[in-house]
């Protein structure tokens, strides 16, 4: 088994963070984790799998039971050449020794240990039996001091004690984990058994290049939502006879409104669904003062994303696109063929920020009924807002650890997140020169064009993508 493919047994208390640590490493966000301890009951392999093939295993077991009667049996059968697999010779049918021997049995078949302590507790005798019976199997062992709580005072007692039995010991925070670190622990396993060094680089050269694929897919995602956005329109017909007055266009034009709206939030969230995919994740916790929960149209995303005013006067005059504000109401009259375009009303409005309206509402008349459309989007700043939500989306998945799910944000115990760097737009760090080709970009497709510009468009958005990932993200927000 250990043969094929790397396969490394998780062992440690009940309510170490076993469960969650594989769930990060297998970015498997459906482990079952839960602060009953013995939730885990069996030893379960989880597979590593990458474009379908599976690239390294890991085995979430239920935790030491009676960690200090197998340790004597060890050391009074120390010349057994492999003890775990002597152990479960003898002991193997035994109903009494059911629970040791499935807790060994990974190791007898020749799996790698790692050992996962919270380190915020201070060591017990436990913690000794278990560390050195572990030691006397003889197997590369990593040990992971997942640390629970803010409390630190133990770690370095921890440190010494796990140097002394373990070929490597890391701390790894099954909670707040990130890509790098995840890719560091697995470069780290390469020096416990430099066996399965091949396997370890192959096993990390297919998960950066999946990450990057998610990145390139994540950009794709984002690009297919922009141009969808900003064409998109809500048009609604109505018979002239059931207009009959104006309160009535008026009525007509908010509900065309409030579906022109909701049909830019259904917009984004479907682009977040596909971006969770890409990053497989199914459940998280959104802290409640997230941006991320706030209306799309709201104050709070208006001011806190997309360019300030005066990059986007400068981005937008560039690309020649109206700077918004001026929206020619009341051209009542104007012939267009058959029809007559009776009005126009600008409708939406962005945050507290923007003065200028979302889109423009247009009425036409013709042949016994009204037309009323509106959009595509003309405001400018809209797309730039829309852009920076959908990249704090992807920080979001991409940073988010896989064994976190859905975990209780309110424990006052808990370690506080680190910030992210921006806590504003993302575009709004960019240069001016981005910032115009964005401009020029939104504005041919709102006019269904953009093709020239999508290559540099989807390099610019694949530099942010990137720099979310970054192997020191000390300062990450509460996303
Ligand atoms: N705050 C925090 N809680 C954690 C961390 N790792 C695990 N937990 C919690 O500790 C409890 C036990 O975790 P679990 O993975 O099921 O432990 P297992 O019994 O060793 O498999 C759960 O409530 C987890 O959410 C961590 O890194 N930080
Ligand atoms: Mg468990």
């Amino acid at each position: 088994m250990a043969d094929a493919i790397p396969t490394l047994a998780i062992m440690g208390h009940p309510n170490a963070g076993k469960s969650s640590v594989v769930a990060t490493l297998t970015e498997n966000d459906r482990i079952a984790i839960d602060k009953r301890a013995g939730t885990t009951t069996q030893a379960d392999e989880f597979p590593v799998v990458i474009d379908g093939e599976r690239i390294m295993a890991f085995i979430d077991t239920p935790g030491f039971q009676n960690p200090s009667q197998i340790l004597e049996w060890f050391q009074t059968h120390r010349s057994e050449r492999d003890l775990a697999r002597a152990y479960l010779a003898v002991h193997g049918d035994d109903p009494l020794y059911q629970h040791d021997c499935a807790l060994l049995r990974p190791v007898a078949e020749g799996a790698g240990i790692i050992l996962v302590v919270d380190g915020s507790k201070r060591i017990k005798e436990k913690d000794r039996i278990e560390m050195e019976l572990l030691r006397l199997t003889g197997r590369p062992r990593m040990a992971i001091l997942n640390n629970l709580s803010k409390i630190t005072k133990h770690m370095l007692a921890w440190q010494d004690a796990l140097n002394k039995s373990f070929n490597a010991v890391r701390e790894f925070n099954a909670h707040r984990a990130t890509y790098a670190e995840r890719i560091a622990l697995l470069s780290a396993l390469k020096t416990i058994d430099q066996r399965w060094e091949p396997m370890l680089d192959a096993t990390i050269r297919a998960f950066e290049r999946d990450w990057e694929r998610r990145i390139d897919q994540s950009v794709t995602s984002i690009l297919e939502l922009l141009r969808r956005a900003l064409s998109y329109r809500v048009t609604k017909v109505v018979k002239v006879e059931d207009i009959d007055s104006e309160g009535e266009r008026e009525r007509i034009r908010n509900l065309l409104t409030d579906a022109f709206q909701d049909g830019l939030r259904r917009l984004e969230t479907e682009t977040q669904d596909q971006i969770r995919a890409h990053f497989r994740h199914h459940v998280w916790a959104l802290a409640s003062d997230s941006l991320l929960h706030k209306d799309l149209f709201s104050e709070e995303v208006g001011r806190a994303l997309g360019l300030n005013r005066h990059q986007l006067v400068l981005a937008s005059t560039a690309a020649g696109a109206a700077t918004g504000g001026a929206i020619d109401i009341g051209v009542g009259g104007l012939s267009l063929g058959l029809a007559t375009l009776i009005g126009a009303a600008a409708g939406g409005v962005l945050g507290v920020i923007s003065t200028a309206a979302l889109a423009k509402i247009d009425i036409q008349r013709t042949l016994g009924v009204e037309r009323f459309s509106i959009g595509p989007v003309t405001n400018p700043r809209f797309p730039f807002v829309l852009l920076d939500r959908v990249i704090l989306y992807c920080a979001r998945a991409m940073n988010w650890a896989h064994g976190r799910q859905a975990a209780n944000e309110n424990d006052p115990n808990r370690v506080p997140d680190r910030e992210i760097k921006t806590k504003r737009g993302f575009t709004e760090e960019l240069s001016p020169e981005d910032h115009k080709l964005l401009a020029k970009y939104f504005s041919a497709v709102r006019r269904g064009k953009g093709n020239g510009h999508e290559e540099a468009v989807r390099a610019i958005i694949k530099n942010i993508l990137r720099g979310l990932s970054v192997d020191e993200i000390d300062s990450r927000a509460e996303l």
